[in-house]
């Protein structure tokens, strides 16, 4: 008896250590330094990677040696071999060996890395160099890559340093702890407990995001409350800014314009006020003595009832121009967001940015940059490039993406974004010729702008694999590792986040990043096929609404759509609202006819009749009705592909998609179901063989709700 008890606790201690060997929750990311499965790959390593060899001391060159220190051990064993040749991690300026061998890292800037080998006695030494403990720390991150994704060692000879100078993250969180729009939780700050005390996990954000070269990172939600520059909050701030100082992770907040009358109770918020003038002056010095290396404001003015310079007359440049000279002696910068739209709709809302900014280029201090989104709309999950990319000849653009999935299903559809942030990347303006891409654009080339940023609005909250969704992680780190190098592709990008995040077995990598590469599509698919768009559920924007007609017109559906009996689209071009003129000629040549533009961007330009022949030979009816099958089709080709790596992905991770997709899947099909049943009532022709029918009538889809989805605003102003 006593005997079965004690079997009976063995198994149970055993199966709880075998639970916890296999627990893998998501929480590591892509920073796992498992042991190198590949055993000719792994001996090799260990032939020629020994102990570390370096001098050097500081907040950040210590991360970057227990980061180095700790992934070799993970991935090689503590116990490797200590007769391979050591790695030389230093900079020449702190580390006498590295400056003996006298390498050329001119050009790697302040940030970049050089991951060399050089011969020593008969075998090679490893050597991981920088100009700065910085570049040391993204060289030590680099060098863990190429080990996690088992490239080869011989000869090895990398020297990277970003495009872009300011990489930050986004986060749209509010002081109490909700979350605009992304749906992992709550905010990641801790605001109560700050700045007594700092979950260990701020420490862990910071890290993945210097695994991937973020440098920055926005505290709060656009939609800005004032609270955040008084001084309890800004003791917080600085709680913050100082785990983030070693990472190289300068902190930002958002400016809420009318803060004077809020917080001290000025009597107007006008930027040439003499009292406002002072008012920000001393309130941003005051935040210099929290946070010394303070990097500036992303502001949100006069759009969508955020208060704003031109409730006094002023404009854009006066606002923006306010917050920028007293920040200026600081070295801060300002991020004045060009998503403006007035209350009033005067004409398409596409077009609206790009009057209100064209007209101020050359009216901005030198240390603003406007901070554009991709899209003139508004982050649908597909957006032709915003036509004030190559506009604004004097006055830099921050790239503004949306990590967060807002309408692309949040953190419950997989939709691997990197492919979408590439067509925008990608994208000609021909502001000066042929090539003049919006990614020129961005980092400065195509004008020679010296001030360039990229922004990413953040999927991060505090759930236990930060991101919700496990795939919604791959996001993360594509925006990351695209605003260091935007000419990487998207191939590579999903390629090393599986290859990191679930292991180097040839089919999980296969099968992964063919669903990655294919979810983007997918989505748009069941979506918004042909560039129709803002046909979502209002409010939460989850899932469809394209019936929407109530409240402000360009915040309905039957706006953008525009069906009718005679067709659908938005007719933008000059028989339009001519939101098509505001692009160069080239594109309008492109863009400007049916015949010529790609599908993708169809119905985004023009308004068709259903009969209309698309480029395969469709009626426009038809086609939109199998664009939407193939996205609900697609989930279910997913679904069987994640499927198949069953036992071979991790359980837990593994439960965790196959649960998603299937609702996934669900979501897919009410989407086509819903759309196809509405836009049915215009077109009045069948659906087309091979088109599953909606099973409901139009009425049930209408009514159909979903209560208290996270991430909206409406319940949290
Ligand atoms: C929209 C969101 C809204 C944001 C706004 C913005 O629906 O919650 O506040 O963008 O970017 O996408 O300011």
């Amino acid at each position: 008896m006593k005997n079965q008890l004690h079997k009976i606790l063995f198994s149970i201690v055993l199966g709880f250590v075998a639970t916890l060997a296999l627990a893998e929750d998501g929480y590591r990311l892509w920073l796992r330094y498992e042991p190198v499965s590949d055993a000719s790959i792994a001996s090799d390593y260990r032939k020629q990677i020994g102990s570390i060899s370096s001098s050097q001391s500081s907040p950040t060159f210590n991360l970057a040696l227990a980061e180095l220190q700790n992934g070799l051990d993970g991935l090689l064993g503590s116990d490797r071999s200590k007769k391979g040749p050591s790695i030389l991690l230093g900079t020449p300026a702190g580390n006498p060996e590295v400056a003996k061998l006298d390498l050329d890292l001119s050009a790697l800037g302040d940030e970049g890395y050089l991951l060399t080998s050089v011969p020593q006695k008969r075998k090679h030494q490893i050597v991981i160099a920088a100009n700065t403990d910085q570049g040391l720390l993204y060289g030590v991150f680099a060098f863990l890559r190429h080990l996690q994704t088992q490239q080869p060692l011989d000869g090895i000879n990398v020297a990277s340093s970003p495009k872009i100078d300011h990489r930050l993250l986004n986060h749209w969180d509010n002081l109490t702890r909700t979350v605009e729009r992304t749906m992992a939780g709550a905010s990641i700050w801790n605001w109560f407990d700050l700045p007594y005390y700092v979950e260990p996990y701020t420490h862990d954000y910071a890290r993945a995001c210097a695994s991937i070269g973020i440098n920055g990172t926005v505290l709060t939600n656009v939609n800005a409350n004032a609270t955040v520059l008084r001084p309890q909050f800004l003791e917080k701030v600085a709680a913050l800014a100082d785990t983030f100082r070693p990472y190289g992770i300068r902190v930002y907040l958002t400016a809420r314009f009318s803060a004077p009358v809020e917080i001290d109770g000025l009597e107007t918020a006008d930027p040439l006020d003499p009292a406002v003038i002072k008012w920000w002056t001393d309130k941003i010095d005051e935040i210099y003595t929290y946070v010394p290396d303070f990097g500036g404001f992303v502001v949100k003015a006069n759009s969508e009832g955020q208060p704003g310079p031109q409730a006094y007359g002023r404009d854009h440049a006066d606002g923006a121009n306010l917050l920028a000279r007293a920040l200026a002696p600081h070295g801060g910068f300002v991020m004045w967001r060009a998503f403006v739209y007035d209350f009033e709709v005067k004409e398409d809302r596409h077009k609206q940015a790009y009057t209100e900014f064209t007209n101020l280029d050359g009216k901005f201090e030198p240390n603003v940059s406007i901070q554009t989104k991709n899209g003139a709309i508004d982050f649908m999950p597909r957006e032709p490039f915003h036509p004030l990319f190559g506009a604004t000849p004097e006055t830099p653009h921050t790239l503004e993406l949306q990590i967060t999935q807002e309408y692309l299903g949040g953190d419950v559809h997989l939709a691997y974004l990197a492919p979408m942030w590439k067509e925008t990347l990608e994208a000609d303006t021909y502001a000066r010729g042929a090539g003049s891409t919006v990614a020129k654009v961005v980092d400065g080339s195509v004008f020679g702008h010296e001030l360039t940023a990229i922004a990413g609005v953040s999927n991060v909250g505090n759930e236990r694999n930060w991101t919700g969704h496990p795939m919604g992680a791959a996001n993360w780190y594509a925006f990351g590792r695209l605003a260091w190098d935007h000419q990487l592709s998207s191939e590579q990008i999903a390629d090393e986040w599986t290859r990191m995040t679930f292991g180097n077995e040839e089919s999980v990598v296969s099968t992964t990043n063919q669903i990655l590469l294919d979810s983007h599509q997918t989505v748009v698919d069941y979506s918004m096929p042909l560039g129709l768009h803002h046909i979502m559920y209002p409010g939460h924007h989850y899932g469809p609404g394209p019936w929407h007609d109530q409240g402000r017109p360009d915040w309905t559906s039957i706006y953008y759509h525009r069906a009718s009996e005679d067709g659908i689209g938005f007719d933008r071009t000059a028989s339009g609202t001519d939101a098509l003129g505001q692009y160069a000629p080239e594109v309008v040549a492109k863009w400007g006819s049916p015949e010529t533009i790609e599908d993708k961007y169809l119905l985004w330009f023009h308004h068709l009749d259903w009969d209309f022949k698309t480029k395969s030979g469709q009626t426009l009816w038809n086609e939109i009705c199998l664009a939407y099958q193939k996205g609900v089709d697609a989930v279910g080709e997913m679904r069987e592909q994640w499927a198949s790596l069953e036992g071979q992905v991790d359980a837990q991770r593994h439960a965790r998609v196959t649960a998603l997709l299937k609702r996934q899947h669900e979501d897919a099909a009410f989407y086509r179901d819903a759309c196809l049943a509405y836009f049915q009532t215009f077109s009045k022709r069948p659906i087309p063989a091979g088109v599953t029918p909606p099973e409901h009538d139009l009425e049930y889809y209408k009514n159909f709700e979903l209560y208290h989805v996270p991430g909206h605003p409406g319940e949290q102003w």
